[in-house]
Formats: C-alpha cells, structure tokens, sequence
C-alpha cells in the first residue's frame, strides 16, 4: 500500500519552537476534530481518581495535563528524533531493520503491516543499542520523568476504583522486570497524490496496545485518532504541552473488562512532519494476568483465561495490528440459544 520513496527530510519548523496546532486544509486529510477529550489535572488529588476511572470505562483514553514533566525533557528528546529521522537514509538503515528492536522504515512488526512513517523502538528494561549516546541520554532522562507520572496515574486509578493496596496496578509496571517499551515515530508530511482523492493514507494502521498503559507525546500535529465505543474514529487535537494516556489489554484483562483498552491509529497528514513518542508501560514475562479480585462483584465470572505477559506477548507477535490480540485468552461463554434448533431452520 505505503510502499515507496524515502521519507522526505523533516521540513516542519524546529521542534523546539512551540507550534500552534495545524489548521485543515484540503491537503491535510486528517484534520483535528472538536470532540471533547476527558482532561485530568495530575496536581488536583481530589476529583482526577473519580475522572480516570470515568475516562479509562467511557473511552479507554484521556488527555493529561499538569503532569510535572518539563517542556525542556520532550523538547530535548523531539529534537534528538528529529536530528536522527533527519540523517541521509543509509545511515539511518545501519539501525535495520528491527528486531523488533531499532530502526523502522514502513513496516512495522513482521507480519505485513506498513504505514506512512518511520521510528526507533527500544525496550527501555534491556539493554537496547542506541543511534547515539545523545539520543540514550534525553531518552533516559524523560522516561525517567514518566515513570513518575505512569506511578501517580496507577495510584490515582486503585484509589478511584476504591481499591487496596493503592500500588495495585503501579507495582506490576515499576517492576525491576517490568518490560517497558519505548518507540519514537517520524510521519514525513504525505505528498496528496499519494493520498487517494478520497480516502487518507495510514501512518500508523488501528490498534490496541497490549501492555497496561501507554503514554503518547507528540508534537503539534494532528493526526493521532481513536475509535469510541459505536465504532466511529475521532481526531484527537494535539497539544505538545500534554501527554496522552491509553488503556492497554493488559489493564482490560486486570478489570476484567470494566476497562477498554482503546482502538486508536494515526492518518497521514499532507502538510506537516508528526513526530511521537510512546512509553509503553508493559509487566515482567512472568507476571500471571487475570482480573483482579478486589474488582470482582459477587458472582462475577473472569471473562478471560489467566495467563502470563511472556505467553501473550508471544502470541502478540504473531498476529496483524488490527487483531484482537485477546481473543486466544477470552473464555468463551454458553449461550442460552439452542444451536440444535438454530441448525434444523437453516
Ligand atoms: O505515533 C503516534 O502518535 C501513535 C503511534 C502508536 O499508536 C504506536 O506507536 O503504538
């Protein structure tokens, strides 16, 4: 589908310059819509427990703000992208291609998914190689600054689902083990032939995620959608000075549901450079996922099997993006039809 030249050079202004965020334009398929995101402010501890909890049932996804990083760590770390998305293409391909760790130019996993752009993936837990020790440094000092933020969340989310202890959900992601991913994506603006009359291009085809929860950056571009509970997509207006958070299967499974993780993807756009970055806050291979049962009413079966970060992560691997990546761990429930004779009709 995508497959063709090399990304054009990264011809947005400097990163470092706050933007304002982009106006559609007929070129710009992927405008940004006025749908109204759940806000969190981190520093209010008094409604923001009630308000996550109200965001990750409702749409599996807010936007947060007050978070305490600061602007200079996302600043240094866009501008590193940049400088690395910026360099000749061969250089950038002695990183390639991913496995699934490093440098991806198109294809993403290896199961036939392409998109509209190219990224860095790093596993933050084990010892990644790095384009160079600049990049490792701003990478390490920011993710060091959400961990802080990924903890608040967590905690803020036991205390607003009123459960014990409060480190519930934080302690399986602040593990020493924990496998923490981290991926830097670069979507070159998009020439509009490319684009189709109708129908925008993908940069990053939907999803879920499948870890607990993800943490998105991005510069002033739009782009970045997510689909509600009826099916339909919704552009999600960027805002460099925020993050945004998005439930992850894992905390889907923990919840036993109650929770969404949320579809999301990313359109290409025709004008400008999106540049992202993603903590992906995942569990140690060993740690066993089932719904926790202080979330269980009385009566309440588990809707998945229980199984283990490494089995799922393994069998993650070897599906497509839009997969439901649940499905092999989904109990399957009895229905009350009689399939006998649902058969002899048909
Ligand atoms: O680049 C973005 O804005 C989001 C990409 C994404 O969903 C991912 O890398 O999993």
């Amino acid at each position: 589908m995508v497959v063709l030249a090399k990304p054009s050079s990264i011809t947005q202004s400097s990163p470092l310059k706050p933007q304002k965020p982009t106006t559609p334009t007929v070129l710009a398929y992927s405008t940004c819509s006025s749908f109204i995101i759940p806000t969190i402010d981190l520093s209010d501890p008094i409604s923001s427990p009630s308000s996550i909890v109200k965001a990750c049932e409702n749409l599996g996804f807010f936007k947060l703000t007050n978070h305490g990083i600061p602007s200079s760590l996302m600043s240094t770390l866009e501008s590193e992208a940049v400088n690395f998305f910026s360099l000749p293409q061969s250089h950038k391909d002695i990183n390639c291609p991913p496995s699934p760790f490093g440098y991806g130019n198109k294809k993403i996993g290896s199961n036939g998914d392409v998109g509209w752009l190219e990224y860095l993936l790093f596993n933050i837990s084990s010892s990644s190689s790095f384009p160079s020790s600049s990049l490792r440094y701003a990478l390490n000092e920011y993710t060091k600054a959400v961990r802080k933020v990924v903890k608040e969340v967590l905690e803020m989310m036991a205390d607003g689902l009123r459960i014990k202890p409060r480190d519930v959900f934080s302690k399986l992601v602040m593990n020493e083990e924990s496998d923490t991913m981290f991926r830097l994506n670069h979507y070159p603006p998009c020439p509009p032939l490319l684009q189709g009359l109708n129908s925008s291009l993908t940069g990053f085809g939907e999803h879920t995620d499948p870890q607990v929860l993800s943490v998105l950056r991005s510069n002033n571009t739009c782009g970045f959608q997510i689909a509600l509970r009826d099916g339909s997509w919704v552009s999600v207006p960027p805002d460099q000075d925020s993050l945004f958070i998005n439930v992850g299967d894992s905390l889907q499974v923990l919840t036993n549901g109650r929770f969404k993780s949320v579809k999301h993807r990313v359109m290409a756009n025709g004008l400008r450079s999106r540049v992202s970055m993603i903590y992906f806050g995942g569990l140690s291979p060993r740690e066993r996922l089932a719904p926790l049962p202080q979330l269980m009413r009385e009566g309440e079966e588990s809707l998945y099997k229980e199984f283990t970060w490494f089995e799922f992560k393994t069998f993650a691997y070897k599906t497509r993006l839009a997969d439901n990546r649940l499905s092999l761990f989904e109990i399957e429930r009895k229905t009350t039809t009689n399939t006998s004779s649902v058969a002899s009709i048909v």
